[in-house]
């Protein structure tokens, strides 16, 4: 099956935010601009983080939804509050991915970010790579719905993963 072209690179305004709290974390979250990539979608990536840089992060989530962003993922480790903290600043969806810890192997991470009080949500995904990619996978659903043209390039993405598993494993 062919694919659905992508649209030009460079030609779009970012849709995503991808943030995290430092390079160390781009080691799990270049897996979610990997996603983002293949499918087309315009984001930007920064670090952002809510300890060491507050007043970036204030600016960066105070300002997303007026420069055109729809969705944000934040990832983090170990005491993990960029995501909550960035939902605390805007309305758009934020999507958190806890970084995998070197301490507690991101159980810290993810217990920080899922366990937000109601009120201000923020969609949590598993710890690590999964979780990265996922994220970039949930983003573009959300914004498949006003989009139709990625609609089509997301169920193509699905339908390559799902001709890709053999029915029976190599032995
Ligand atoms: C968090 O602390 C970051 O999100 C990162 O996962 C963790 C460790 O940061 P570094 O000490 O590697 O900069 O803020």
């Amino acid at each position: 099956m062919s694919q659905p072209p992508l649209p030009s690179p460079g030609t779009q305004a970012p849709r995503v935010g991808l943030i995290m709290g430092s390079q160390s974390d781009w080691e799990t979250m270049h897996h979610a601009a990997s996603v983002l990539e293949k499918l087309g979608i315009a984001h930007e990536v920064r670090i952002v983080s809510a300890h060491r840089t507050p007043d970036r992060l204030a600016d960066y989530a105070k300002t997303a939804q007026g420069r055109g962003l729809s969705v944000i993922i934040a990832g983090a480790g170990g005491a993990a509050h960029l995501p909550g903290m960035c939902a605390a600043w805007t309305a758009l969806p934020v999507l958190g991915v806890p970084v995998e810890s070197h301490a507690l192997k991101g159980m810290d991470s993810l217990l920080s970010i899922v366990q937000m009080p109601g009120g201000i949500p923020v969609g949590t995904l598993a710890i690590g790579k999964a979780g990265a990619t996922n994220a970039a996978l949930l983003a573009a659903s959300i914004l498949a719905l006003s989009d139709p043209a990625l609609g089509t390039r997301l169920a193509a993405w699905r339908a390559a993963q799902t001709a890709a598993v053999a029915e029976e494993p190599v032995r």
